[in-house]
């Protein structure tokens, strides 16, 4: 099988569509609200004890005058990095939207299943993309500096649980374990966002027409492109991440549901992220 003309132009919009939006020297993460790690300093191992911390680390007597600042570290403590890593998602909402726009078919889809589009599969695109910086070094995403390194206990620090994250950190080794090319990994993320059965979608035609074009170019190139030795089943392996990310969206809807319950600080969450998410307070 060849690839057609119009399959590598395809390709070439996708990849340069993906180079657009993410930038891989993550310079932007600087302006994210800081992070927060508890690390075991005595602040935080004490963190249930804010009132008395205070006073034995002060030579002051008094609690302070802002009185209810003891008790928002407490709870602020425990999600100490929710403020960067809702930036963080905020921010990569936006560059896949920049992608989504620069995607042949999506602008020409109604605004109401673009949004539909969006909603459903933001979080899973940004599992996808993030396997950029997934490093199976240490299991983190590297970002940079040691300070834009998120390792599980950052993500428990935003308040996720550990049972659930440790199936993301499955997904991201076995994506990687794939070593997909550049061509690959954009197309799987094009695939990912014209998802037919994403609920709202009203244009359902025309959503699996533009699906089914991107998965056949997919098929098409690693029939021709991927080396003989590691192309077996990959297409197959490509569907299966698919249906794990599904999984993986649905916990995080809940997970996020209950940190959104659980944040006292409600300026935590970006407007575009509980826009995207839900705001259950709205
Ligand atoms: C890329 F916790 O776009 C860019 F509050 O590759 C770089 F934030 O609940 C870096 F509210 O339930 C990068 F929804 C890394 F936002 C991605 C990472 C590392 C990118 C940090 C933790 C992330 C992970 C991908 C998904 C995961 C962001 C979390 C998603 C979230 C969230 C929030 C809210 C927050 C945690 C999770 C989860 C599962 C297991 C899916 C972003």
């Amino acid at each position: 099988p060849q690839l057609l003309e119009e399959q590598e132009r395809l390709i070439a919009t996708l990849i340069e569509a993906h180079r657009k939006t993410y930038d891989a020297s993550y310079s932007d993460f600087s302006q994210f609200r800081p992070p927060k790690r508890g690390d075991g300093s005595p602040e935080c191992r004490n963190a249930t004890n804010p009132f008395l911390m205070s006073l034995l680390n002060s030579d002051m007597d008094e609690l302070p005058k802002a009185s209810a600042s003891g008790a928002e570290a407490a709870a602020g403590d425990e999600l100490s990095m929710l403020p960067h890593l809702a930036d963080l998602v905020s921010y990569s909402i936006q560059k896949v939207i920049g992608f989504a726009k620069m995607i042949p078919g999506f602008k020409e889809l109604c605004t109401e299943d673009q949004i539909s589009l969006l909603k459903a599969s933001a979080i899973e695109i940004i599992i996808l993309r993030s396997n950029e910086s997934f490093t199976m070094e240490d299991n983190s995403w590297t970002c940079g500096s040691n300070e834009f390194k998120y390792q599980i206990g950052d993500v428990m620090q935003a308040g996720h649980k550990l049972e659930l994250l440790e199936p993301l950190v499955k997904f991201q080794v076995n994506m990687k374990k794939l070593d997909l090319h550049e061509a690959e990994h954009v197309l799987l993320m094009a695939i990912c966002l014209f998802s037919p059965d994403r609920p709202g979608v009203q244009d359902r035609c025309r959503v699996e027409e533009v699906q089914e074009h991107l998965t056949e170019t997919l098929r098409a190139y690693i029939a021709c492109r991927h080396p003989l030795s590691c192309k077996h089943m990959l297409y197959a392996k490509m569907v299966e991440k698919l249906t794990e990310l599904r999984s993986l969206n649905e916990e995080h809807s809940k997970q996020y549901l209950q940190i959104s319950q659980d944040a006292v600080n409600k300026e935590d969450l970006p407007p575009l992220l509980l826009e995207v998410f839900g705001n259950p307070t709205a």
